[in-house]
């Protein structure tokens, strides 16, 4: 039978020369049936093999846009070839490479045949065929297809590897295609749409990129389905153009060279003056991700960002911190005495009130972050993280996930565990998303806020900066440690997208910023406000017998009725500024006794008590049994951190008026200083991720052991660590 190869490649690569050198005379020349395209077919045997060989006509690309795209697109996927031979211009490697890319993505089995190596090498292009083969994970061999040179070295080749499966690539395009391709994936495939010719991935790329052929038997297929992947393109297509004034296809096409750009930027290429658009993005890139100025670039950025946020959001913070607090004196003095009052103040107000007071600090990062991401600069540190990351068994790609989940601050867990996808091998994939929650997502950010604001003002900036350095090592370290151990394994090379810079629209900027803030607002109005309502019944019932509320009337009677007989005796002999002493005397022993009543009642609620029991175990860390309520909360969501404290520290308040802020209460409470604040920031950076990720990871594992295990492992960790630092600080200190 021989085995069946299709000589593949852009116009004039030397696919004829090479078909030519390969077939001699044993060749025939038809049409593709029903289009006049030229076919041509031969064979070649010899103590190799037997080969059939086709060859396709020229494409630079395998979008149906045009004839030739057609024919040789369906030719792959009627006939499958055991293999793709695709010609390559060695002298012009990035642009040929974009096809093979394409062939790459739709599952075909590759091998390169690097042609005109004479041509490149006359123009001083020396090309690492070797380590391009170690990268794009298929055969690479130089070839001189006019001399005949390599093509014994090609047909082993194929020979060698025509057997094997083929995992399809998969790029990341950004994420809003990567978010709109996986929804459109789902429903390819439980549809069964096209796939018994494409990958269901690759059928959605071609809707995203109006790809005629695709979008024309969808239309004559299920309507439905036809209309719901119609809908997803548009509403990305308008998201895009808003956004980054950039259509899906512009988006695609730029992410492929990213991946291309990301290749050869790894000493493929010894000399390389290829005069393209990409290369004011390559002058940007010698400077910024140069080895050594690169790094200091990045933290420089990094820490431009934080300073900006932390100052310009200041003032808007306080001004939400003020009408918070006003809102809850005013609903205080509104409302009778009760269990609505304490509802709506200390559950509501002070608990989720306290999460949307930090919207303009949360609003400030995430505009920083959209600039760094819209721009192109956070590719660059995927980029230049890469080499670090192997040394911990991780994987380049692993730093997106990284900054996705909150690697530079107010990302989310969740699309980070997701965004893990994008690795090939499972073992850095699970050391990957078992890592990404330490990063510090938006949830954590009030957490950090509060605490910085009320313990170190001063530095507020770099604190930040410790806080993510503190995330980003602990991570690397617990991945390290993970894949010596329980997910041991090889690494795998790196190749990532690095697309080229763009100019960001303030638009695009002000959207995106808008859109992770408004997630921000509804996830502190539903699942917190939710969340707060729980843990304020919680902090609220069973509340005092009355036995014990007895008590506290009892000392309450004791205060009055001393007072009123102290003042009747002495009432002739008292003057008017000793009586009102008298009386503010009077008023403050009855403030202290409501205040030890409403402790005494939060102590002995169900959440006060699992707080003080977990009390003897914690105080090591230097958390009190308020603390332990606010941590046990941040299983749910870590902004409840911040809410559980706000109401904890409300319900053990009396007089609204002298609350302050939560910082200011905080500040001021017994047992806390900066130590605590620190041992606190420790836990919350380490313990369990909130329960959506743990679901997430559970299912992006495969497992619920996994999701147990980051549960279970990160408490455990962050417990030991705090406690390593508080007992540490205490002795320093
Ligand atoms: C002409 N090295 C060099 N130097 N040239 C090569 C090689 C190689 O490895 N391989 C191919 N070529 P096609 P497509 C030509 O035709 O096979 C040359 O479209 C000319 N012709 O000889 O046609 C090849 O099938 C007059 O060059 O490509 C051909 O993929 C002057 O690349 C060209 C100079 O090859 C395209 C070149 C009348």
């Amino acid at each position: 039978m021989g085995i069946a190869i299709a000589l593949a490649g852009n116009p004039n690569s030397g696919k004829t020369t090479l078909f030519n050198a390969l077939t001699g005379a044993r060749q025939h020349v038809g049409n593709y049936p029903g289009v006049t395209v030229e076919k041509k077919e031969g064979k070649y045997s010899d103590d190799i093999g037997e080969f059939n060989i086709v060859d396709l006509p020229g494409t630079y690309s395998l979008t149906a846009y045009s004839m030739e795209e057609v024919v040789a697109r369906d030719y792959l996927v009627n006939e499958k070839p055991a293999m793709v031979v695709d010609i390559i211009d060695a002298s012009n490697l990035e642009r040929n490479l974009y096809l093979c890319v394409q062939f790459l993505e739709m599952g075909m089995p590759v091998t390169i045949a690097l042609n005109m190596m004479d041509v490149a090498n006359k123009r001083g292009i020396e090309i690492d065929h070797k380590k391009l083969s170690k990268l794009l994970n298929i055969p690479v061999v130089p070839t001189i297809a006019r001399k005949g040179h390599g093509k014994k070295k090609l047909l082993q080749a194929i020979a060698a590897k025509s057997e094997s499966n083929i995992e399809p690539l998969k790029i990341s395009y950004g994420q809003d295609i990567d978010t709109a391709l996986d929804e459109m994936e789902d429903m390819i495939k439980s549809s069964g749409f096209l796939t018994n010719r494409y990958n269901a991935r690759w059928t959605a790329i071609k809707y995203l990129e109006n790809d005629g052929q695709v979008k024309e038997l969808g239309s004559k297929g299920d309507k439905n389905l036809d209309l719901q992947l119609e809908t997803i393109v548009e509403k990305v297509t308008k998201h895009l153009a808003a956004t980054l004034d950039t259509h899906p296809e512009g988006m695609i096409a730029d992410q492929r060279y990213g991946f291309i750009n990301s290749i050869l930027k790894q000493g493929i290429i010894k000399r390389y003056h290829d005069e393209n658009r990409l290369q004011i993005s390559d002058k940007i890139d010698k400077v910024v991700t140069n080895r050594f100025l690169g790094p200091i670039i990045m933290i420089a950025i990094i820490m431009g960002l934080y300073k900006f946020t932390f100052s310009y959001s200041e003032m808007p913070v306080s001004w939400f911190e003020s009408f918070f607090g006003w809102l809850s004196g005013a609903v205080d003095s509104a409302l009778p005495e009760g269990l609505l009052k304490s509802l709506i103040v200390s559950g509501i107000i002070d608990g989720a009130g306290g999460v949307l007071g930090f919207v303009p600090l949360i609003m400030f990062m995430f505009f920083g972050v959209s600039l760094l991401e819209d721009s192109g600069y956070l590719a660059r540190m995927s980029f230049m993280l890469d080499r670090i990351f192997r040394m911990f068994g991780l994987h380049g790609s692993s730093v997106m996930a990284f900054i996705i989940s909150g690697g530079i601050a107010g990302g989310c867990a969740v699309p980070g565990v997701m965004a893990t996808r994008t690795l090939k091998s499972p073992k850095e994939r699970l050391a990957t998303l078992l890592t990404v929650p330490f990063m510090n997502c938006g949830a954590k950010l009030p957490v950090f806020a509060l605490l910085i604001a009320a313990f170190f003002s001063e530095n507020e900036a770099q604190m930040m900066l410790v806080i993510t350095l503190i995330a980003w090592f602990g991570a690397l370290i617990v991945a390290r440690i993970l894949r010596s151990t329980v997910i041991k394994g090889e690494a795998t090379p790196f190749v990532m997208e690095l697309p080229p810079y763009r100019m960001p629209t303030l638009k695009g900027i002000l959207i995106h910023t808008w859109e992770r803030t408004w997630q921000y607002i509804k996830k502190a109005g539903t699942v917190i406000l939710g969340v707060s309502i729980i843990i304020w019944a919680m902090m609220t019932f069973p509340g005092l017998d009355e036995n014990q509320s007895k008590l506290f009337e009892d000392q309450r009677a004791v205060i009055t009725s001393q007072a009123g007989y102290a003042i009747l005796s002495d009432i002739e002999t008292l003057e008017s500024d000793q009586l009102s002493a008298q009386a503010s005397a009077v008023k403050d022993n009855l403030s202290r006794v409501d205040l030890d009543e409403a402790k005494a009642g939060l102590k002995n609620s169900i959440a006060g008590r699992i707080g003080t029991s977990l009390e003897g175990l914690t105080k090591f860390a230097g958390f009190d049994w308020r603390t332990n309520i606010a941590l046990v909360g941040g299983f749910a969501a870590k902004e409840v951190v911040v809410s559980t404290l706000g109401t904890a520290y409300s319900l053990g308040e009396v007089d609204p008026e002298e609350k302050g802020s939560l910082s200011e209460r905080l500040k001021s409470a017994e047992g806390w200083g900066p130590l605590t604040a620190f041992s606190l920031i420790i836990f919350t950076i380490f313990y369990a991720p909130c329960f959506v990720t743990v679901i997430c990871i559970a299912r992006e594992a495969g497992s619920w052991k996994w999701a147990g295990f980051s549960v279970v492992f990160n408490t455990v960790l962050a417990f030991g660590l705090s406690v390593l630092c508080y007992q540490v600080g205490s002795v320093i200190m």
